[in-house]
C-alpha cells in the first residue's frame, strides 16, 4: 500500500499510538497498586482513532472526550505528567487533582474534558459549535463517545439541533462493540451507528476504527465540511474493545475467544506492518515503544512525588 501521508507524519503517529498504550498500562498497573482509587478505563485497542482523529484538527479546535479519554487528551498535546497527576489526584495535575481519570481537561490544548455521565459531553460539544457559529471563530469541535451513548436522548437531541442549525460539529462514535458487558447486538436494533446520520439529514461515514490514516480521512473530511460551513457529521469507527470495561472487574467478556479478539486486531503491530512497506526500520519502532516506556516512567515517578492538594484548599473552585 502507497501513502500519501509524509513518513515523519507517520512516525509521529505511530510514537503517540505508543505514548497512549504505555500510558493506559501504567494506569492499570497502579490502579492494582492501590497508587490511585475510583477506576480507569483503558482505550488499549482504540488509539488509533485517537492519533488519526486528532491529525485532522487544528490546535485551536476543541475536544470532548469520555470517561476513556486519557488517549484523546494525550493525542490533544496534553502534557502525560501533569495527567498522569491528575489520574493520582495530585495538586500538579492538569485539573488540580480534583478530577481523577474521568475529568481530565486541558483548556490551554483545546481539551475540553472528560466527562463520567454516558453521552452528557454530547450536547456540550454541540453548544461550543453553536457558539463557534456564532462568533465566527472558524473553530470546529470533535466530541468522541461510544455505541452505548449513542442510545441516550441527549446524542439524537444535539443531532437533531446540530444538523439544523448547521453546526461546526464532528461527531465521531467509537464503536467498540461493548457498552460495559452488554454487547451492540442487544441493545441496538441496526449496529451500524452511522446509519442515524440519515434520519436527520446529516452526513455520516463508517471507517475502520483500527487504522489510523482511515479514521484520518474520515475526520479531516468532516473537520473540512464543518469549517466549510456545511454542519455536523457523523463519524463511527469500527473498533474493538479491550478486556474489560474498566481497571476493576466490571464488562468481562463471556467467553475467552472474544476476550483474545482484540488481539488479532491491534492496530499498534498492524500500523507496524504498513510503516516498515513505507520503509520506516523496525529499529525506528522499537525506540518509539522505548521512548513512550521512559515518558510514562518519568510521568509516574512526577506523579508520585507530587503532593495532594492541601486541606485548606478544599472550596477553592467551587463557585456555588
Ligand atoms: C447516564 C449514565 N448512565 C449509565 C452510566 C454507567 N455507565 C458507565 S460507562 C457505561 C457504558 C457506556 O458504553 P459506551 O457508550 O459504548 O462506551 P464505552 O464504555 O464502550 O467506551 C455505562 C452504562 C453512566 N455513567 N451514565
Amino acid at each position: 500500500m502507497s501513502l500519501t501521508i509524509d513518513t515523519h507524519t507517520l512516525e509521529g503517529w505511530h510514537s503517540t499510538m505508543c505514548l497512549i498504550r504505555a500510558f493506559e498500562e501504567e494506569a492499570i498497573d497502579s490502579f492494582r497498586k492501590g497508587r490511585f482509587t475510583g477506576s480507569t478505563h483503558p482505550c488499549i485497542g482504540q488509539e488509533a482513532i485517537a492519533v488519526g482523529a486528532a491529525a485532522a484538527l487544528q490546535p485551536t479546535d476543541q475536544v470532548f472526550a469520555t470517561y476513556r479519554g486519557h488517549g484523546h487528551a494525550i493525542a490533544k498535546g496534553a502534557d502525560p505528567k501533569r495527567l498522569m497527576a491528575e489520574l493520582l489526584c495530585k495538586v500538579t495535575g492538569c485539573s488540580g487533582g480534583r478530577g481523577g481519570s474521568m475529568h481530565l481537561c486541558d483548556i490551554e490544548r483545546d481539551f475540553w474534558g472528560t466527562n463520567a455521565i454516558v453521552a452528557a459531553h454530547i450536547p456540550i460539544a454541540g453548544g461550543m459549535a453553536m457558539a463557534n457559529k456564532l462568533r465566527k471563530n472558524n473553530k470546529v469541535t470533535v466530541v468522541y463517545f461510544g455505541d452505548g451513548a449513542s442510545c441516550e436522548g441527549a446524542f439524537f437531541e444535539t443531532l437533531n439541533m446540530a444538523a439544523l442549525w448547521k453546526v461546526p460539529l464532528v461527531l465521531v462514535c467509537e464503536n467498540n462493540g461493548y457498552a460495559i458487558s452488554v454487547p451492540t447486538h442487544k441493545a441496538i436494533p441496526n449496529a451500524d451507528v452511522v446509519q442515524r446520520a440519515q434520519g436527520f439529514a446529516l452526513a455520516g461515514v463508517c471507517v475502520d476504527g483500527n487504522d489510523p490514516v482511515a479514521v484520518n480521512q474520515g475526520v479531516a473530511e468532516a473537520v473540512h465540511r464543518a469549517r466549510q460551513g456545511d454542519g455536523p457529521t457523523l463519524v463511527e469507527c469500527k473498533t474493538t474493545r479491550w478486556e474489560r470495561h474498566s481497571a476493576i472487574s466490571a464488562g468481562k467478556y463471556d467467553d475467552e475467544e472474544e476476550a483474545m479478539k482484540w488481539k488479532t486486531v491491534d492496530p499498534i503491530p498492524r500500523f507496524e506492518t504498513v510503516l516498515r512497506e513505507q520503509g520506516i526500520s523496525q529499529e525506528t519502532l522499537d525506540q518509539h515503544r522505548d521512548e513512550a516506556k521512559r515518558v510514562i516512567a518519568d510521568a509516574i515517578a512526577f506523579a508520585e512525588s507530587s503532593a495532594a492538594p492541601s486541606p485548606e484548599s478544599v472550596a477553592d473552585f467551587v463557585f456555588a
